[in-house]
């Protein structure tokens, strides 16, 4: 990891996902592993929800995942919490080299909003560009913050869960939280 300049801390809000294996102590150890994280305490961690897994159109069906969300107040910069984050992805077993994108996965981290900066750099997004249009990500997002800004968008994430579900015509099949 570079070394990076003390910061004020800000908070930032991190989606947890995992859909193979004991879901819940993967979800569990990740919660664990973001507040070890140097600079970092974890302000809020939202209960976590079963959802039917989102694959590309034509692909197979995939188990159901588990998913959350968690707000972190940190100092370290976003660059070096997303490569903290790939390192706890990492730790719990998800082989990046073999994985291709949206397969099922032991522990998906994503940086969903780091305080309110804009970010377009290669391998770094911020907001995650696709947080505005995934019910498995607002929807654990608004239990703890439901008032934070999307700063492209500008709008709050409570907001982007409403339009989200009014668009699928249903909120998405839960089976409430299993911790
Ligand atoms: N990267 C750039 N910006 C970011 C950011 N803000 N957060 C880069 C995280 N990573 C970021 O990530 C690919 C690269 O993106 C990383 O190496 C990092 O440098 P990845 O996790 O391998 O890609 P991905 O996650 O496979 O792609 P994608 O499209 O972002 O997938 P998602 O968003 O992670 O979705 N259904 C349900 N119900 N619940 C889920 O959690 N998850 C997925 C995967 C599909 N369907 C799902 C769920
Ligand atoms: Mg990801």
């Amino acid at each position: 990891m570079d070394e990076e300049p003390q910061r004020l801390p800000v908070r930032a809000f991190i989606g947890l996902g995992s859909n193979i294996g004991d879901r819940c102590a993967t979800l569990r150890s990740a919660r664990a592993a973001l507040d070890e994280l140097p600079g970092t305490t974890t302000i809020a961690f939202s209960p976590m929800i079963e959802t039917e897994a989102v694959v590309r159109p034509g692909a197979p069906p995939q188990a159901p995942y588990l998913n959350a969300a968690a707000q972190l107040e940190t100092s370290l910069g976003p660059r070096a919490l997303l490569d903290a984050l790939l390192d706890i992805e990492r730790d719990r077993g998800r082989d990046r080299a073999d994985a291709e994108r949206w397969t099922p996965r032991t522990l998906d981290l994503d940086l969903l909003l780091y305080g309110e900066q804009i970010i377009n750099e290669p391998g770094l997004t911020v907001p995650h560009p696709h947080m505005h249009e995934r019910e498995f990500v607002l929807a654990p997002l608004a239990s703890i913050a439901p008032d934070a800004l999307h700063p492209v968008l500008k709008r709050t994430v409570g907001e982007m869960l409403e339009s989200v579900r009014s668009r699928s015509g249903a909120s998405m099949p839960e089976s409430g939280s299993p911790g």
